[in-house]
């Protein structure tokens, strides 16, 4: 069989089951909005419907969903050159997410190390929805032919999943009709840890606000989480390895790192030797001077929601132009009769 060529198209997700982090900015978003230029089509999705399989008040979901894409446009996507949807405006997700069901084994989605940190020891007790939600994520990119996935560190597996469900629809169906998509993981900070327990990842749905910074965090609150920030006693180091076994100090530096556009080597020749009661403010400064005209920016958008949901019902039908042919074309492939045209 010859290899089919794929045209380059980057697709991502962020769930609204809560406000943004600045995991999510640093993880995700600051690379979807260099990709948009980098790749002729991006599309960048509010995923509502991975957000209820965990329990969401409606009306938070709602607000939520709107605060998300007023975060993603604040941060740079322009919807003029991205689609920007929610998920459940484009039915074709939902759809291939079927199909993908029927592909995906169970020992595969046993294995998923997310599925078993979310539903945590009750796991009798998690949704069905939660246990299959790696095969919708790999609907949502692949009802795309989406060959570029910029995502966070915790993503990975999912990632592979993805991959490995393309593999086994083309091979079991003798086609070579989805891609094997490309996770991109990439920058100092594709995994940004609590600001009070750097083994933990940074998350939105932490019980402690004090964990992470809000994108919507005005500049006291951010300032004052970074100086309540755990770290440790000692100075910082000059090289990379210095910062082994003290994870707090490896994510504080990460993250300004990250923010300033640098790579760590380049901010701890910088800061090396400075004590935390230092560096903080350095750091606080520029996540200030970073993230306040983003937060500013949301507040405007957020004021009128109506603009908001006409850009994702724009996108939606953009979308449908690409998933409608795609889901199509798989159900022909898997056997399903449908209306001549
Ligand atoms: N701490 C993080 N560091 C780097 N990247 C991160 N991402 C999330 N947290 C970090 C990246 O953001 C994108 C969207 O993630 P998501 O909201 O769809 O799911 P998540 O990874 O489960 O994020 P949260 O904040 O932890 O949400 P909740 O609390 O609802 O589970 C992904 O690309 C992710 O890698």
């Amino acid at each position: 069989m010859t290899e089919t060529t794929f045209t380059p198209r980057v697709f991502s997700g962020i769930q609204p089951s809560g406000g943004l982090t600045l995991g999510n900015y640093l993880g995700a978003i600051k690379r979807f909005v260099t990709m948009q230029d980098e790749v002729a089509e991006s599309i960048y999705c509010m995923v509502d419907l991975h957000a209820i399989t965990v329990w969401q008040d409606p009306k938070a979901l709602q607000h939520n969903t709107r605060e998300l894409a007023a975060g993603f446009i604040a941060s740079g996507i322009s919807p003029e050159k991205s689609i920007l949807i929610n998920q459940s405006q484009v039915p074709e997700h939902a759809q291939l997410g079927w199909i993908f069901n029927c592909v995906a084994r169970m020992g595969w989605m046993q294995r998923m190390t997310q599925f078993k940190d979310k539903a945590g020891k009750n796991s009798q007790a998690a949704s069905l929805g939660l246990f299959g939600y790696p095969a919708l994520m790999a609907a949502d990119i692949l009802v795309y032919h989406a060959t570029h996935v910029p995502v966070g560190d915790d993503q990975k597996q999912h990632l592979e999943l993805t991959r490995d469900i393309a593999a086994k629809f083309n091979h079991d169906y003798g086609v070579d009709f989805f891609p094997m998509t490309e996770p991109v993981i990439e920058g100092a900070a594709t995994r940004v840890m609590s600001l009070r327990d750097g083994s933990k990842k940074m998350s939105k749905s932490d019980p402690s606000d004090a964990s992470r910074i809000n994108m919507t965090d005005n500049a006291d609150t951010i300032a004052k989480k970074i100086r309540k920030a755990k770290s440790d006693a000692d100075a910082l180091p000059s090289e990379v390895k210095g910062l082994e076994d003290r994870p707090e100090a490896r994510n504080l530096i990460n993250i300004y790192a990250s923010m300033a556009d640098m790579t760590v080597d380049q901010v701890l020749a910088n800061v090396g030797g400075k004590q935390f009661g230092e560096f903080k403010p350095m750091l606080a400064d520029l996540a200030v001077a970073k993230l306040s005209p983003i937060s500013g920016e949301m507040a405007r958008l957020m004021s009128d929601p109506a603009e908001i949901d006409r850009i994702l019902a724009k996108g939606a039908l953009q979308a449908r132009e690409i998933t409608a042919p795609i889901l199509q074309k798989t159900y022909d492939i898997v056997g399903m009769v449908r209306p001549a045209i």
